[in-house]
């Protein structure tokens, strides 16, 4: 193997994500290289859902199999390696819990000190667990996560040390979470003609459609996307075209009612032909429960929204049958074991003997 080829892999043989696409990102030689295995996650087809749907090309992108469980961490990456080359020694966010996950996990790595600002009550636990766990420090405020986005805003522009902001208005996250748009492209050889996301705070969809965008630009997709953008229905800023103050749904994720990136997702919306709409929890959970029985997937409830968007489109008939359609799927499920918990039946217990197994199995 030649020395660059070396320097460019984790020393598993694959190579590093940020370094994959280092022709699309903020990368330099100044850049210290740090990685925790982000990227290449699975492209599944659907074919169990699509058939039902009657959808004969229908994908999820299974972003919950990143080392924090969440996208995130293609965004995290680039930031905390751009924070390290600029000399920081904290990072500070806030967030609905995947990102305080991957800023408290890649902070470790990088041996910075991480503050994350939380909405109190209102993370999935397994996130929560996953801040504390890697040693971040956690403040949870009586407030939600607007409130908590505009305290450490605050904090990072008047701190007396140096503190670096990781929530997805710090630009070097959109420029890593782009990486997913790359990837799909790569393993279909082409753009999907639908992308299918959850929003929130809007980073998400803005970041593919600017990596749809590079892509195209570079001659390396011949066509782009429409961007299909699905928000909780009691947590629906974009698609009402107000802020909400106290947004609500099962999706905590998602829980978001004014999103900082809602100015360049309405561009995404508009320039890709695509849409912005709402899809209630009733139809969340539906899909979540349907990935995880006919397929096997097992996300999070706010990742599910891309689908549930999907079904709901199908439906009202607004879908080609033959359209190439990847709904993201954006976090694993395993972060969010109390919904999880809420939606199976009792155990079935039995002695120990096959005889008592058979039984209560109604064998
Ligand atoms: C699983 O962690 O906002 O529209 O603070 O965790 O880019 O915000 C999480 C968002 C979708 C929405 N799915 O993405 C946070 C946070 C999952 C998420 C979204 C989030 P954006």
């Amino acid at each position: 193997m030649n020395p660059a080829a070396a320097a460019s892999t984790t020393g598993r043989g694959r190579p590093r994500l940020i370094e994959r696409y280092r022709a699309f990102l903020p990368i330099t030689d100044a850049t210290p290289a740090l990685s925790l295995g982000e990227g290449f996650t699975p492209l599944v087809r659907l074919d169990r859902i699509g058939a039902a749907l009657g959808l004969a090309n229908l994908y999820a992108k299974v972003e919950g199999q990143n080392p924090t469980g969440s996208f995130k961490d293609r965004g995290m990456v680039v930031a905390v390696s751009k924070a390290l080359e600029a000399g920081a020694r904290a990072l500070i966010c806030a967030s609905t819990g995947n990102t305080s996950a991957s800023a408290a996990a890649y902070g470790a790595a990088a041996g910075l000190e991480v503050v994350v600002v939380l909405p109190r009550g209102q993370i999935a636990a397994g996130k929560l667990l996953q801040a504390q766990v890697t040693g971040a420090r956690v403040v949870a405020i009586e407030g939600n996560f607007d409130q908590a986005l505009r305290v450490v805003r605050e904090l990072a522009e008047s701190a007396s040390h140096p503190i670096t902001l990781v929530n997805s208005v710090n630009p070097f996250r959109l420029e890593g979470q782009k990486t997913a748009a790359f990837e799909l492209c790569d393993d279909l050889g082409r753009a999907p003609d639908v992308l299918a996301i959850p929003v929130g705070n809007a980073g998400n969809i803005s970041a593919y459609w600017a990596g749809f965008g590079d892509y195209h630009g570079a001659g390396l997709a011949q066509s782009l996307p429409r961007m299909f953008g699905f928000q909780a229905a009691g947590a629906a800023p974009i698609v009402l075209d107000r802020r909400i103050e106290a947004p609500e749904t099962i999706a905590t994720a998602i829980r978001i009612g004014d999103p900082a990136s809602w100015t360049k997702a309405v561009r995404a919306r508009e320039e890709s032909g695509g849409l912005i709409e709402s899809v209630t929890d009733d139809q969340i959970l539906a899909a979540w429960r349907d990935l995880a029985r006919q397929e096997g997937l097992f996300c999070e409830p706010s990742s599910a929204a891309s689908l549930a968007g999907i079904q709901r489109l199908a439906a009202e008939n607004r879908l080609e049958r033959d359209a190439t359609i990847v709904c993201v799927l954006t976090g694993s499920g395993l972060k969010d074991p109390k919904t999880a918990e809420a939606s199976v039946g009792d155990l079935l217990v039995a002695d120990p003997t096959a005889g008592a197994v058979a039984g209560v199995l109604g064998w």
